[in-house]
């Protein structure tokens, strides 16, 4: 039986730079979550004939709001629901299934790299029919049906047994219940050359894969372990828990530092790789040596000759503003074109629709191609993998031989977190109002030759975005800072820093950064406004 039942609006329903994340108890809130999907249905409008994907990175709350959305979707008429076993997904795969069954689109609920459990966060990720996350233009509609909502609509039934494959009904719709990890995987044998990482594992090379506890642990087992034949146990946090066993699921040199120490530790493994809470970001180590994502992006857009999927050729590449000018470096020796968007994977989709680029990344730990339209942490690890394989080199030399090519940029980025929302928002517009008299300023042997904020103009569609304030030195050097997009509470301060060098490639990064951090700091006053003497998290 179809029940409608009447609901007040929340004020706090829109959505940030990947999906709407509150703290799991705000989701958990009476009406809640419904008033947001019932949200979405209403901006969508007629469900007749629509298909959804539908699965989560398992975190805490993930069972019961996947109950109450087929139960809202059965009662909105949507006709059919694709849905991970046991309501598994990870983003990447829920992208591919969107994409693969020609869907209107999907639901992956999580909070991405954000901690998880009842004390941490929650997330829902609406993708439309592009595989991808909604622009903003339909997230602001949907933001703004949120805040009129009086009702909703929901299948009065018991709930799904979620945990056995095949077809089942609730009222008209229709639930298939899918093997999370097949099509997948599939996929993965299609870009790669599963055959040449398998002799590459047989040769003895050896690696550590970190699931973080999250999502990612039955893809990489199956990938790694089974059917590449990396030994029995490269896979680590294997098993996906509610909690992600206490770890912040986000793979970089802060949360991850298990990781790294082990990696620099005499016990390291040629390689090890980790991805975050829903599978999209990750990160790539070599023995006693880091891969920045920045360079990574660029090492893989200048090894796409070794991948069978992109051999013959690829349109493009393209990063977020605030990651490091590494693959336009490669780009432009490749004559590719090298597109620059706001941070947000939802801005690389237009340009893979529209064939303008294949390769893109994040300095976020993400990177990802047009096989899907979202970022891929497993497909970056089989990339890095099949380099390897191919070349028979390090990580540390695969990475040394780009800097030696292409120049290396310096980069990090320094989060202050847990800013009150004000001071914040001041810190940003105070800081934009400086900018103009900056041109041509002098900060030792630094200087200015252009400060503004990032503005982009979508060459597809035609919207402009504001995102990030961006000082630009004639040496090449650049600050960018913004807000975070993703937080649950206060506000983050990202500052991203980028120093280009052509000779001594060498050098530790925090040394040769320090001049230009303490530019950062002094020039948005940093310190005098948060008391934060440094950042809370160096990445
Ligand atoms: C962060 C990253 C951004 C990434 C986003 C979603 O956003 O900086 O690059 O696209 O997270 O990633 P923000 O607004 O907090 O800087 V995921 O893996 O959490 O979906
Ligand atoms: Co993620």
């Amino acid at each position: 039986m179809i029940k409608t039942i009447a609901t007040t609006p929340y004020a706090d329903q829109k959505m940030g730079t990947g999906g709407l994340r509150k703290k799991t108890k705000v989701m958990m809130q009476p009406n809640y979550f419904e008033n947001f999907i019932q949200s979405i249905f209403n901006t969508v409008g007629d469900m007749k004939g629509k298909v959804f994907v539908v699965g989560g990175d398992g975190r805490y709350y993930n069972q019961t709001a996947i109950q109450k959305l087929i139960k809202m979707a059965a009662a909105n008429g949507v006709k059919k629901l694709i849905i991970g076993q046991n309501g598994f997904l990870s983003t990447p795969a829920g992208s591919h299934l969107m994409l693969k069954n020609h869907t209107n689109g999907g639901f992956i609920l999580s909070a991405s790299h954000n901690p998880g459990g009842e004390n941490g966060d929650f997330g829902i990720k609406y993708a439309n029919e592009t595989g991808g996350q909604v622009p903003t233009s339909v997230s602001d509609k949907i933001y703004a049906n949120s805040k009129n909502i009086s009702e909703y609509k929901i299948y009065d039934a018991p709930d799904v047994d979620l945990s056995k494959l095949g077809t089942v009904k609730l009222g008209d719709m229709e639930i298939e219940i899918i093997d999370s990890v097949k099509d997948y995987v599939e996929m993965m044998q299609e870009i790669f050359d599963f055959d040449a990482l398998k002799k590459l594992f047989k040769s003895g090379f050896t690696m550590r894969f970190d699931a973080m506890n999250a999502v990612t642990g039955p893809y990489a087992i199956r990938i790694f372990e089974e059917i590449l034949g990396a030994a029995k146990g490269s896979v680590t946090h294997a098993v996906p828990l509610p909690d992600f066993g206490g770890l912040h699921p986000d793979p970089n040199l802060t949360y991850a530092k298990h990781l790294v120490d082990f990696m620099f530790s005499d016990k390291a493994t040629d390689f090890a790789g980790a991805n975050d809470g829903d599978g999209d970001r990750n990160m790539i180590l070599g023995r006693s040596f880091f891969v920045t994502p920045s360079d990574s992006l660029a090492i893989l857009a200048d090894n796409y000759r070794y991948i069978p999927a992109y051999k013959n050729g690829i349109y493009g590449v393209a990063k977020s503003a605030a990651t490091s000018t590494a693959v336009c470096r490669v780009a432009e020796k490749n004559n590719l074109p090298c597109y620059v968007v706001p941070t947000g994977w939802k801005y690389f989709v237009n340009l893979m629709d529209s064939k303008r680029i294949t390769l893109c990344g994040e300095e976020s730990f993400g990177s990802g191609s047009s096989h899907i339209r979202e970022k891929d942490g497993i497909w970056a690890i089989l990339f890095w993998l099949s380099i390897i394989a191919a070349t028979g080199k390090s990580v540390a030399e695969i990475t040394r031989e780009n800097w030696k090519k292409y120049g290396r940029s310096y980069y990090m980025r320094f989060d202050f977190e847990g800013l009150e929302t004000d001071v914040a928002d001041k810190l940003m517009a105070d800081l934009e109002n400086k900018l103009p008299a900056l041109a041509g300023q002098k900060f030792g042997t630094y200087e200015v030759s252009e400060a503004a904020p990032f503005v982009y103009n979508d060459p597809v569609d035609g919207s402009v975005t504001k995102n990030g304030l961006v000082i630009d030195f004639t040496n090449g050097s650049k600050i960018t800072y913004r807000l975070s997009g993703t937080g649950s509470s206060g506000a983050t301060l990202r500052v991203y820093l980028e120093r280009p060098e052509y000779k001594d490639l060498e050098e530790d990064t925090l040394t040769m950064l320090k001049d230009l951090l303490k530019i950062a700091m002094d020039v948005a006053e940093i310190t005098k406004r948060t008391g934060k003497t440094k950042a809370d998290v160096n990445t």
